[in-house]
Formats: structure tokens, sequence, C-alpha cells
């Protein structure tokens, strides 16, 4: 480790850059900040190593079990910044209307004065770092650069694993002459003086009082969603909250599938699929590309190419274990930082769920662990991790063209009603599911779990503008040239009548995807109803697995009634935004009940 590194490249520090721009905002935020020295990030491992020593010796971060967790640390949060805070989160735009009612709104000038004055002094006795990054392979055309300011080490340490950051990125942002600004300062750290403030028409962010990954690593939701979907909307293209898989064949062919669910159900885990006994003997392999942003545009040939904006995953720790995930239990054996799990005597890092028959002894506060006082892990705690330690990571995942995708699939908790998977008619049909999905909340964010709520296109936390547009938008690449994907929605949480999961889920999935994959290429059956295309038993490959009468049954049924209440209320949903929805989903709305009435 060079002792050097902890110290400021230039003391000054507020013209480190080529770009004037660049050197003008940093002096402009150290003066309202007033850190007491700026550090310009370089992303060098000597770098890192200095800030992790810093870190362990002030108590940011614990060192693990070197023998199990090689160059692996846990973090714990203040106890009150587990989570995003959507309650605080604001799309502050100069018309309230282009944030929509899907978002929390502010005037511009209120949300900087407000924000302005928590941010006045607050790096007094801290380092101000400035760490240029780039969302997606440094050369990739589909790729967009951003500065995060922050005076967390940890943020820092974070942004590393989940972006491309340092001199690289700085490079291309030179080049460019432009970036998305994102100030991030910790605080107080108390919830009553906490704000995540979005400007995208000044493809600006000011985020303040958490250190929690989506409220402070400014690359990942602040940008690589609200921001970016803004962009992508003049720009032609759409920033989703999406996975990003290949499916491998035994003849050799992959196809790509982007799937959007909701915060904390299941896209890391499809994205790292492993397949059942069976279709691995078969030569069936799952590569990932990504597990929770996707940015995609149509490319020469009509189809949409995808890339994944993020270098690593910040993924939900509870319930990964060797059976339901061993490609992410694989990657996070060593240089991972966990955040807020709990840890066994021996300092290796513990969650609900591992499975690995070892015992809590810490909880994730750091006291010693009580089952009475509630999980050892925190229900959001997380990992950081470079994509690249993944074993299933694609070969395709740094192509700067990026990916065809076959097919998109929505997908959200539902216990009742929703079958196992349907197929969209049409373009504008499939638009129209993902603006209707709805899934119960989880621990991704503060408030109540698991309560139903409408969550279109898993977006709800991250669109940074009017629902009611971004639909529009989705419509508008169904031009005559296009060769969209196929559309469908899936249900892995089906509940029976006891309140267990019908659906064995995780590496099962495949045979959900091996179906669609058929659909996409003309081969695969499926009955029509008035919601979709829907499979029967017979048409997925369910060998090796048992499914009770009731589960075929629901997996596989329409309830013809139980649709006609959610299409009523899809119905009222689509008319809360007024005029400005598109009159193609209300009419393909329109056309659904009616079908849903024929009997
Ligand atoms: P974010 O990182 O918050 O965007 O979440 P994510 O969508 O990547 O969620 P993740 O894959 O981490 O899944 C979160 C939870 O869903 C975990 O508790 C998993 O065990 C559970 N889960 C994932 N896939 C399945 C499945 O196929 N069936 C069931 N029953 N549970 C699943
Ligand atoms: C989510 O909540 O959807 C996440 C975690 O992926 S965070 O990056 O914190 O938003
Ligand atoms: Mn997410």
């Amino acid at each position: 480790m060079s002792a050097d590194a902890r110290k400021p490249v230039n003391q000054a520090g507020t013209a480190n850059s080529k770009l004037a721009a660049l050197n003008t905002w940093v002096a402009e935020v150290a003066a309202l900040t007033r850190p007491d020295t700026i550090h310009w990030c370089d992303g060098s491992d000597a770098e890192n190593d200095a800030l992790i020593a810093q870190m362990l010796a002030d108590g940011t971060l614990l060192k693990l079990n070197e023998k199990t967790h090689p160059d692996s640390w846990l973090h714990r949060s203040h106890p009150d910044d587990v989570a995003r805070v959507e309650h605080l989160t604001f799309v502050c735009t100069t018309a309230q209307d282009d944030a929509g009612p899907n978002n929390h709104w502010m005037a511009p000038a209120e949300a900087h004065a407000k924000v302005d004055a928590l941010f006045d002094g607050c790096m007094a006795g801290r380092t101000l770092y400035v760490i240029p990054y780039c969302m997606g392979p440094i050369d990739s055309p589909l790729s967009r650069c951003g500065v995060e300011i922050t005076d967390s080490p940890y943020v820092v340490a974070n942004m590393r694993i989940m972006t491309r950051m340092g001199a690289a990125a700085l490079a291309r942002i030179e080049k460019e002459g432009s970036f998305v600004r994102g100030l991030h300062s910790i605080g107080e750290l108390d919830p009553d003086r906490r704000l995540i403030m979005h400007f995208p028409e000044e493809l600006t962010i000011k985020s303040y009082g958490s250190g929690y990954g989506g409220n402070a690593l400014l690359g990942k939701k602040c940008h690589a969603l609200r921001i970016a979907s803004h962009q992508a909307r003049n720009e032609g293209w759409l920033a989703e909250h999406m996975l990003i898989l290949g499916i491998e064949n035994p003849q050799g062919e992959t196809h790509y599938i982007a799937a959007a669910f909701p915060s904390a159900c299941g896209k890391t885990n499809l994205a790292m699929l492993i397949p059942p006994e069976g279709y691995r003997n078969a030569g069936w392999k799952v590569w990932t590309v990504g597990d929770d942003i996707c940015w995609m545009r149509p490319g020469a040939d009509g189809r949409l190419y995808a890339i994944n904006p993020e270098a690593g995953f910040f993924g939900v720790a509870p319930g990964t274990s060797a059976k339901s995930n061993p490609n992410a239990l694989a990657t996070i054996q060593h240089d991972t930082i966990f955040t807020n799990v709990g840890l066994t005597a021996d300092d290796q890092p513990w969650w609900e769920g591992l499975g690995n028959g070892q015992q809590p002894a810490t909880d994730w506060r750091g006291n010693p662990y009580d089952p009475e006082k509630g999980p050892a892990a925190h229900p959001n705690s997380r990992f950081t991790v470079s994509a690249k330690q993944c074993p299933s990571y694609s070969p395709m995942a740094e192509d700067p063209q990026g990916v065809p995708i076959s097919a998109i699939v929505f997908g959200g908790r539902r216990p009742s009603l929703v079958p196992l998977v349907f197929e969209a008619r049409d373009w504008t049909h499939g638009v129209l599911i993902g603006a209707a999905m709805g899934s119960e909340t989880t621990a991704a964010a503060t408030g109540a779990v698991g309560v139903m709520r409408r969550d279109p296109m898993a977006m709800k936390p991250f669109c940074g503008y009017n629902f009611a547009d971004y639909f529009g938008h989705w419509l508008s690449f169904d031009t005559s040239g296009a060769k969209l994907p196929k559309i469908f929605h899936v249900n892995w949480f089906r509940k029976g009548d006891d309140g267990s999961f019908l659906w064995p889920g995780f590496g099962d999935n495949l045979r959900v995807l091996e179906w669609m994959i058929g659909r996409v290429k003309g081969e695969a059956h499926a009955v029509e109803t008035p919601i979709g295309h829907l499979p029967t038993g017979a048409d997925l490959n369910l060998d090796g697995i048992d499914l009770s009468d009731e589960a075929e049954a629901k997996l596989f049924g329409f309830e013809r009634e139980g649709w006609q209440a959610e299409f009523a209320s899809i119905g009222d949903y689509l008319d809360g935004y007024g005029p400005r929805m598109p009159q193609a989903l209300k009419d393909e709305q329109r056309r659904i009940v009616a079908a849903l009435e024929k009997g």
C-alpha cells in the first residue's frame, strides 16, 4: 500500500481536470461544503487500499475472516439508514406535471435552496472525494458518464466496484465535455435531515443524509435510472430496472432476455440462474449480463440492444445460499463489501437463509445475536461485488454494442390471481401489462413490507418523469422497421391456500424461460385468453418436478372473475394520470375488459 495514496492528488484540489466545467463545479461545491481536503479518485488499487485502511482504522469497516473471505469487509450502517427512502426522494422538474403523480415533486429553486442549506459547511473536517465514473463499458456508445462528489469513503469503495471509476472515466468525460453531476454527503444520518433530489433538466443529483446504496451510490438508481430515464426519453432509448441474461441452448444458440421485477423480487437470482440437472446434462447454460439495470436502444437491424451500465452487483444477502443461488455465493467469496449482515464467532458473514450450518454470534447492529430481537442480518442487508467475479458472467457483458434482446419479462410478487406466465399479444398489449404491474412491497425501501401496490415496469421508485409520458415513450418503439422483443409476464410468487409458494422457483424458472424462447421461435404452444397467451402444464418441460393439482390449476389457470376486478382497477389506475395517459393504452385496457365480459 502506498502511503501517498491517501494524500489528495492536489491539495488545492479544485482544478484537477482538463475540463473547465468540472473544475468550476468542484470549486463551487467545495466553497459550499468546506471540506478540509479534496481527493480526485483515480480508481487505482493503491487508492482503494488506503481508503480501506482508513475505514478499518476508524471503524467504518470491519475485517472479515481472511481465510474464508479474503479481502472482504463488513460495514454496519446507522440503524436508521438501511434502505431507500421513497418519501424523501424528489424529482424536481420546472413543471410539476412533468414529474407526474408517480413522483414526489418540488420546484427546482425551492429544492436547491432546501438541500443546499443542508450542504452548507457539511464537509468541515472531512475529505471531499471527486469520483469520475462511467455507466457502461468505457468504449460503448450506449454508456453515459457522471461525476459524484461525496464525503464518504464507503461510497467511494462501493462506486469503485459498481461503476467504471477513475482515470479512464475522467478521460471520457473530458472528451465528451458533459457529465451528470451528483453531490452527496452522509450528513448527520438523521432521517429528518435527509433528501434525495433529482434535477433531470439540469442532469443534476443532490443527496444528503444517507449512506445507503440506492440513496448514496449516485451512479446507480439516481443516475442510471431517474436521470437516465429522462435522457433516454429525449434521445430515443430506454433506461430500465431490469436484469439481462443469456440462455444458451444445447445447439449453442444464445437468446438474451431482459426482466423487470421490483426491488427484492428476484432479478439477481434469475440473472445468475443455474439450470436444473436435466437441463445441465443436456447442455443448457445461463449467462449473466446484469442483475439490476438495463439500458437499451434500437440497433440498425431494428432489434433492441442492451448493456448493463453497472460493473458490479449490490445484491440482497438474506436468502442467498448454495441451494438458491450458488453463482452469487461463489461470487462473494472474496473482495466483497457486506453491509448490515450478521457475523459468526469467527468473523464470517451470516444471514438468514444462508443455510451453511453455521450460527450467528453478532447481529447486524453489532449486538450479541438474540433471536427475540429480530433477525441477525437486516432483511435488506447487501453485498457489493465486482461482476467479474461471477462464474456465469457473460463474455458478451462488456461488448460495447450490447446484446440483442429476444424477450422482455415483467413480474412481481402476486400471491393470488396471476398465473405463472403469460405472453402479450403484441407490443401495445405488452406495454399495458408492464404499466399494470403490481407487487407486494419489500424491505428494499423503508415502510411497510408485503403491501400490494402498482409498480409499473418495476420503475415506480425510479422513473424520472411522468409515467403517462413514459408509457407513451415505450409505445413509440413500435415503428414499421422495428423487430421488437416479445413481452411476457411471470409470477414466481403464487401462493396456495396454505400460504406456501406453489412454484419451486430459482433454477426451475428456466422451464418458463425455455417456453418463452420457444414462443419467440414460433415453436411452443399456448392457449389464447383475454389476458394473453397462456401455456398449459403440458407446454412446459416439468420433468423432475412434482406439482400438486392445486399448483397446476393456479399456475396455469385463467380466473375470469378475478381478472375482471383487476382490469377495473387497472382502468382506475390509468385514469388517475388524466388526459396525459396515452389513448392507445386506455383503448387496450377497454378491449380486454370487453373480452373478459364476453364469457
Ligand atoms: P434489488 O437488488 O432490490 O433490485 O432486488 P432483486 O430483484 O435483484 O432481488 P433478489 O434476486 O435479490 O431477490 C430477493 C428475494 O426474492 C430473495 O429473498 C430471494 O430468495 C427471493 N426470490 C428470488 N427468486 C425467487 C423465486 O424464484 N422464487 C421465490 N419463491 N423467491 C425468490
Ligand atoms: C433496489 O432497491 O431496487 C436495489 C437496491 O437494487 S438500491 O440500489 O439500494 O436501490
Ligand atoms: Mn434494484
